[in-house]
């Protein structure tokens, strides 16, 4: 039987949706317990976990049925310990408009770059030009929502910090092989100083994955799932 109160999070470390659970179960300073998948063989408890999806990550607390769903679980754990480093903000209004930007990042400007990686060369300049123009979006979000200072969040990271900051790794990857800027000095310069302070966060940090190790699954993917 597991403890009423244990932990686990099922995942693979260079995922970026389970990463960004990590950062908010750091930032609680939640013990937890990392069930490594491998996303090309699922495990029982995968399936069993996340029948619908399939994916990860899912948290599984105590002897409650498995969450999956990153967002979701991040609110769960909001709720759960809300008086360790809220993440969502306490005002309705402003909950939902974190919500919102939460959805647009998700939805509409990370999976442009599966697009980038798939699309045949003479259809990148068109994606890349759709990323700059959404991360210019994100940056007028980022200057009205942190109210001139380091965070979507405030003075410390919050929802929006982590809903982004899990791309960070992959977006440097994104930049180098395919020659270009998301976030820069001329058109983003808020975000781009937002990135140096996530980077160096202590919460976060530990749980970006290396530029290497994304570099090698960026290279299995173009073969197995391209
Ligand atoms: N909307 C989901 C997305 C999760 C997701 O795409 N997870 C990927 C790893 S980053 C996965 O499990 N992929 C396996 C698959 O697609 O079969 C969330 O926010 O948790």
């Amino acid at each position: 039987m597991a403890k009423e109160s244990e932990m686990k999070l099922l995942g693979t470390p260079a995922s970026t949706f389970v990463n960004r659970v990590q950062f908010v179960l750091n930032l609680k300073s939640i013990e937890y317990k990392f069930i490594q998948e491998n996303l090309f063989c699922k495990s029982e408890l995968l399936l069993t976990s996340n029948p619908v999806h399939k994916k990860v990550p899912v948290l599984i607390h105590g002897n409650k049925p498995p969450i999956p769903e990153s967002l979701i679980i991040i609110e769960y754990l909001d709720e759960l310990y809300p008086d360790t480093h809220p993440v969502l903000p306490s005002d309705p209004f402003d909950r939902a408009d974190h919500r919102f930007w939460a959805s647009y990042i998700d939805n509409k400007f990370y999976p442009l770059y599966e697009e980038l990686r798939r699309s045949p060369e003479d259809g990148k300049e068109a994606i890349k030009k759709q990323i700059i123009e959404k991360s210019q979006v994100l940056e007028e979000a980022f200057v009205k929502i942190s109210n001139g200072k380091d965070y979507f969040g405030g003075d410390d990271i919050g929802y929006l910090d982590v809903v982004l900051g899990c791309f960070i790794g992959w977006i440097s990857i994104f930049e180098k092989l395919h020659k270009f800027k998301v976030f820069d000095e001329a058109t983003t310069p808020r975000l781009q100083e937002w990135v140096k302070c996530i980077c160096s966060h202590k919460a976060i940090k530990s749980n970006i994955p290396t530029q290497e190790t994304l570099t090698n699954i960026y290279l299995l993917l173009q073969k197995y799932n391209p």
